[in-house]
C-alpha cells in the first residue's frame, strides 16, 4: 500500500514499434486501472540491452515509448511514468535477488529459450537473468498487482517464488504480487498467421498493426488478413483468423462477440474487414494526434522525466534500504 491505495507496477521494453497487441493487451488496461491504484509505469530500457541495440535508436525509442504512455491516456501527474535506468535501485536489488534465484528456475523460462534461439550469437548472462531484473522492478515498489499479457505469466510466477523465498528467511519484506490479465485483448494474434501472437519483432509488416500506422495502412492490413473459406462470420476455434478480427473489433468498439456476429450476419468478409479496419483507425487516430502534440513539447516531457525519476527513486530507496539491512550490509555512516 502507498497511502490508501494498492500499488501497481508494469513496464514495456523500448524495442521495436508498439503494435495493436501491445495496446489492447497491456496499455489500454493500464489506463483503465490507473484511478484505482498507485501506479508505476516504467520504460524498461535496462531489459532492452539484453539484445544488441543501436544507442541512438534506443534513446529515441525509449522517449517515444514514454510519450506514448501519456498519449494513450496515462496522466503523468497521477502515474509515475519513468525510465528504469534512471533509478539505480533496480540494478542493486536485482543483484541481491540473483543470490536468491536458482539456475534451475531460470533454465525453465520459455522466453529465455525463445530469445536464446533467436539470438544464438549473443546468449548473454543478462538475457538469462532477465526475469530477476523483472522481479526487482516489481518488488522494489512493493507492487500488489502487475498487469501483463499472458506471455509474461511465467515471469510473474518466478517473481512470487523469489519474494516468498526471501520473506521465509527475513520476515515480511516483500509484498507478494498478483498478475492482472485483462478480459479483452489478452492475446491478439498475427494478421498473417492467427496461430502466432501479434509481435513487434515480426519480420512481416503485414502481420502487425503498428500504433503509428495511418488509416489507409490499417485498412489495407485488415483487408489482407488471413482468414478461411467458410464465408460465415462466426466466433469459433475453427476460424482463428475471423475470431481474431472479432476480438480486435470488440476490443476497439466495446461490443461483445455475440453482438458482432449478429451485426455482420449474412455479410461478407470484405465488408467485415473494412469495419474492423475503421474501428482500429478510430482508436489509433486520437492517440496519434496526442503523440504528435506531446512530442513537440520537449520541456513538458523533460519535466515529467525528471520529477517522476525522483519520485520512483524515493520509493525504491525505501525498499532497498530495508532489504540491505535485513541481509546484513553495514549501515551508512551519516
Ligand atoms: P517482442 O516481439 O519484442 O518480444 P512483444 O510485442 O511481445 O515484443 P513485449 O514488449 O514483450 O511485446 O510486451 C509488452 C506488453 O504487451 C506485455 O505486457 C505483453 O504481455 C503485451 N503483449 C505483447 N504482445 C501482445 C499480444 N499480441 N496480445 C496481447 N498482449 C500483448
Ligand atoms: N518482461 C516484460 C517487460 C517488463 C515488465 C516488468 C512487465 C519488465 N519488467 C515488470 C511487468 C512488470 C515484457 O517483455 N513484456
Amino acid at each position: 500500500m502507498l497511502g490508501d491505495k494498492k500499488v501497481l507496477f508494469s513496464g514495456m521494453q523500448a524495442t521495436g514499434s508498439l503494435t495493436l497487441g501491445n495496446y489492447l493487451g497491456a496499455l489500454k488496461n493500464w489506463v483503465s486501472l490507473s484511478d484505482e491504484y498507485e501506479c508505476f509505469y516504467s520504460v524498461v530500457d535496462m531489459h532492452s540491452i539484453t539484445v544488441r541495440q543501436d544507442p541512438a535508436e534506443l534513446r529515441k525509442r525509449a522517449r517515444s515509448l514514454l510519450t506514448l504512455y501519456i498519449a494513450a491516456g496515462l496522466d503523468p501527474e497521477k502515474n509515475c511514468i519513468y525510465y528504469q535506468s534512471h533509478v539505480s535501485g533496480h540494478a542493486e536489488l536485482a543483484w541481491i535477488l540473483n543470490c536468491f534465484t536458482y539456475m534451475g528456475e531460470l533454465n525453465r523460462m520459455t522466453q529465455f529459450k525463445d530469445k536464446a534461439a533467436r539470438h544464438a550469437d549473443n546468449i548473454n548472462a543478462g538475457l538469462y537473468t532477465y526475469p530477476v531484473l523483472m522481479a526487482a522492478d516489481i518488488l522494489l515498489y512493493q507492487a500488489d498487482v502487475v498487469p501483463v499479457g499472458k506471455d509474461q505469466l511465467q515471469h510473474l510466477e518466478i517473481t512470487r517464488d523469489i519474494a516468498q523465498r526471501f520473506n521465509a528467511v527475513y520476515g515480511d519484506v516483500f509484498t507478494i504480487p498478483e498478475p492482472y490479465i485483462g478480459s479483452v485483448g489478452a492475446k491478439i494474434m498475427s494478421l498473417q498467421n492467427p496461430a502466432k501472437k501479434m509481435s513487434k519483432s515480426d519480420e512481416n509488416p503485414n502481420a502487425s498493426i503498428y500504433l503509428t500506422d495511418d488509416k489507409d495502412t490499417v485498412i489495407r492490413k485488415c483487408k489482407r488478413a488471413v482468414t478461411d473459406s467458410e464465408a460465415v462470420i462466426a466466433y469459433r476455434q475453427e476460424q482463428p483468423g475471423i475470431r481474431n478480427l472479432i476480438d480486435i473489433y470488440c476490443a476497439c468498439t466495446g461490443r461483445t462477440p455475440e453482438e458482432t456476429v449478429k451485426e455482420f450476419a449474412g455479410r461478407g468478409y470484405g465488408e467485415f474487414k473494412l469495419a474492423v479496419g475503421e474501428a482500429v483507425a478510430d482508436v489509433l487516430q486520437p492517440l496519434q494526434t496526442r503523440f504528435e502534440e506531446l512530442s513537440k513539447d520537449k520541456a513538458y516531457i523533460d519535466g515529467i522525466i525528471k520529477r517522476n525519476a525522483e519520485k520512483a527513486g524515493y520509493c525504491a530507496a525505501k525498499t532497498l534500504r530495508k532489504v540491505q539491512k535485513k541481509i546484513g550490509f553495514p549501515e551508512r555512516v551519516r
